[in-house]
């Protein structure tokens, strides 16, 4: 078939057919003598090629050297940790809103200009049951923002503090990477050029592309071909690992490190309250002089997030790096003297190793070194499901995956320092994951739920202790039994949305409060510059003042019939569905003012407000 193709596609098929690569399955049903199919045949050879350019470095043989290695270790029922022993490391724990965490935050949003932003969102979110992308999801639904628009406007708000600015007086654009995948793609460009970019300008976010990997059929790592159709090639996700070699293949370090860019900060599609702790951790980066700082929660045992620990080899190499959930638990039982394995400390009612929230800052210089060195290759892993225990055929097709957070593996045995940061779940990590019936398992198991339903309270809440420790009264969320979404109960309060744009740290959300006080029923949405100098909240208020406008607000008692958070089981509307309620809004004021260069001062004069009845 040779004068079907370009020569380089013949390289590759015979590269393939090779005793080392052994697929000539592939292509054994090719009919010599007819010359049918032969655009299928094409198509075949075309996506062959996409996928050899796209494993790097080594290409499709390299791709399946690995998998046989993997798959055979698999089989021998090895343990990817031998010889290592698990304890728990110490890093540094901060409390939000401490002296210690203030000092962290003005260190760290001076890092905040030299910071580029790299989100992952390539994967679909299967757990959740969700049609569209994750990041098109509204975070709550007080102002339905989505959390790709809070994240942009996150980083907006830092570009815009005092701090960013370069040395010559202008402001830099903070640039944003997002990785996506074939699932997300065309989604994730719709949402931004829908949206106008959130504000930010298209120069200022880097799209990339990871591809999916060739499915594997045994042991041999034969690929995969469609049972519909033989000229095309399983494929499936390789997994969030993939963005540092995307990063390393697009020249976007290069480029960043060329525009003073000093710290690389990966995020995931959903944590909505990232952005509260980055200026914090950064500090912390800094100040430690961190190559890699994984950020962390404490973590309750079997969660859902991986642990981080010290593992110590027999032959004395120490590494601190995330144990994947999955793996914690066989780790720790075989390690372990009484044969326990992921369990709370009975003390603290958590596990003893930090829960990793995928939030990682990395030092630049050395990780685009390293990376120059290694093509970006992360460390991979394969979980193929045996149909028996002979372990000799699969369920279906498995491929070979990897973690974005276990770059630090290729940093053993050299000095790169790799730490961690802990904050409080409330302030740290709250992702929506998990689809209503799911949630209500891990509810029932007292586990956190890490539902659309949790991510919208824990949001408001987390705004609500903001302002509590910036010393407004807000009461204390509370737990009502008698009020279930879709099974579950969660402690709700006062509705509060703080947005980017009206402080990014806690000192300057601090800085905006002087006498505020909430009731429990209240709603409270505050975008832009806006300060508060005795104002009590009994009803919805939104507030905004537009960029570069300001608002005061003194001696104001505001008082409506405010909204209604109401539970609704097994509704059409699929955003209604997975949070299990609706929002009833009976009445809310609201004032918003755009005079560019002004200041509007409403002193104790409710009439400046709009009463809106709903
Ligand atoms: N993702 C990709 N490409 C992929 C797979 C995933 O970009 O091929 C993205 C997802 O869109 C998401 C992120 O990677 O933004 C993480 O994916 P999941 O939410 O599916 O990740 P897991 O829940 O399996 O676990 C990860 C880490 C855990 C823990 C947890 C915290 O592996 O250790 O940190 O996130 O949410």
């Amino acid at each position: 078939h040779a004068e079907l193709f370009p020569p380089l596609q013949v390289k590759l098929a015979l590269k393939l057919c090779s005793n080392e690569c052994d697929q000539g399955h592939l292509f054994s049903d090719w009919d010599s003598t007819s010359r049918g199919d032969d655009e299928k045949k094409k198509k075949m050879m075309h996506q062959l090629e996409l996928l050899d350019k796209n494993y790097q470095p080594g290409g499709l043989c390299e791709y399946i050297k690995n998998a046989k290695k993997l798959l055979k270790h698999a089989k021998e029922g090895q343990n990817p940790f031998d010889g290592w022993h698990p304890s728990v490391p110490k890093g540094e724990n901060v409390e939000y809103g401490s002296k210690k965490h203030r000092e962290l935050e003005k260190i760290g949003l001076k890092q905040a200009k030299k910071t580029a932003f790299v989100l992952v969102a390539g994967g679909l979110g299967e757990r959740l049951g969700y049609k569209g992308i994750k990041v098109r999801l509204p975070v709550e639904r007080a102002t339905m923002e989505t959390y790709l628009g809070l994240y942009v406007k996150s980083i907006l708000a830092i570009q815009e503090t005092d701090e960013v600015v370069r040395t010559s007086g202008q402001k830099i654009d903070v640039p944003l990477a997002i990785m996506t995948s074939e699932d997300t793609h065309a989604m994730t460009v719709d949402l931004l050029e829908s949206n106008d970019y959130f504000g930010a300008k298209k120069t200022q976010i880097t799209l990339m592309k990871q591809e999916k990997v060739p499915c594997l059929v045994d042991n041999d790592a034969h690929l995969a071909l469609n049972d519909e159709d033989k000229y095309v090639l399983q494929t499936k996700p390789h997994g969030h690992g993939d963005v540092h070699s995307l990063l390393h293949q697009s020249g976007l370090l290069k480029k960043w490190k060329q525009m003073g860019v000093k710290w690389v900060t990966f995020f995931q599609d959903t944590n909505s309250l990232v952005f509260r702790v980055i200026p914090g951790a950064l500090g912390v980066s800094k100040s430690r002089d961190f190559e890699f700082n994984s950020l962390c929660v404490p973590r309750k045992a079997k969660e859902a997030v991986g642990g981080i620990a010290q593992l110590t080899h027999t032959d004395g190499r120490k590494m601190t790096i995330n144990v994947e959930y999955n793996q914690l638990d066989p780790l720790l039982r075989a390690s372990s003297s009484d044969g326990s394995g992921d369990v709370n400390d009975p003390a603290t009612g958590f596990s003893p190793y930090p829960g990793n929230i995928n939030q990682l800052i990395v030092k630049l210089e050395p990780y685009e070194k390293q990376l120059s060195k290694t093509g970006g290759a992360i460390d991979e892993f394969v979980n193929p499901k045996y149909k028996d225990s002979s372990k000799t055929a699969f369920k279906s097709p498995t491929r070979l995956e990897c973690m974005m957070q276990d770059y630090p593996k290729s940093l053993t045995g050299t000095k790169a320092s790799v730490g961690f940061t802990v904050f409080d779940n409330w302030v740290g990590y709250s992702p929506v994951k998990n689809s209503p019936e799911d949630g209500k398992k891990k509810f029932d198991d007292g586990q956190p739920t890490h539902t659309a339903t949790s991510g919208e309270f824990e949001f408001y809440n987390c705004a609500s202790r903001i302002l509590r420790l910036a010393g407004a009264n807000v009461p204390e969320p509370e737990i009502d039994s008698k009020q279930k979404f879709n099974g579950m109960s969660f402690p709700t309060g006062s509705k509060v949305v703080l947005s980017p744009s009206f402080g990014c740290s806690f000192e300057r959300v601090e800085s905006k409060i002087d006498n505020l006080s909430l009731t429990a029923k209240s709603v409270l949405i505050v975008e832009g510059d806006v300060s508060f100098e005795n104002v009590q909240i009994d009803g919805a208020f939104e507030v905004k003042a537009e960029k570069g406008s300001k608002i005061v607000l003194k001696n104001l008692s505001v008082k409506n019939k405010s909204w209604e958070w109401r539970s609704k089981a097994n509704a059409k509307e699929e955003i209604t569905r997975l949070c299990g309620f609706e929002i009833k809004k009976k009445e809310t004021s609201s004032l918003l003012y755009s005079e560019k260069n002004k200041t509007l001062v409403v002193d104790g004069d409710l009439s400046q407000l709009e009463l809106k009845t709903h």
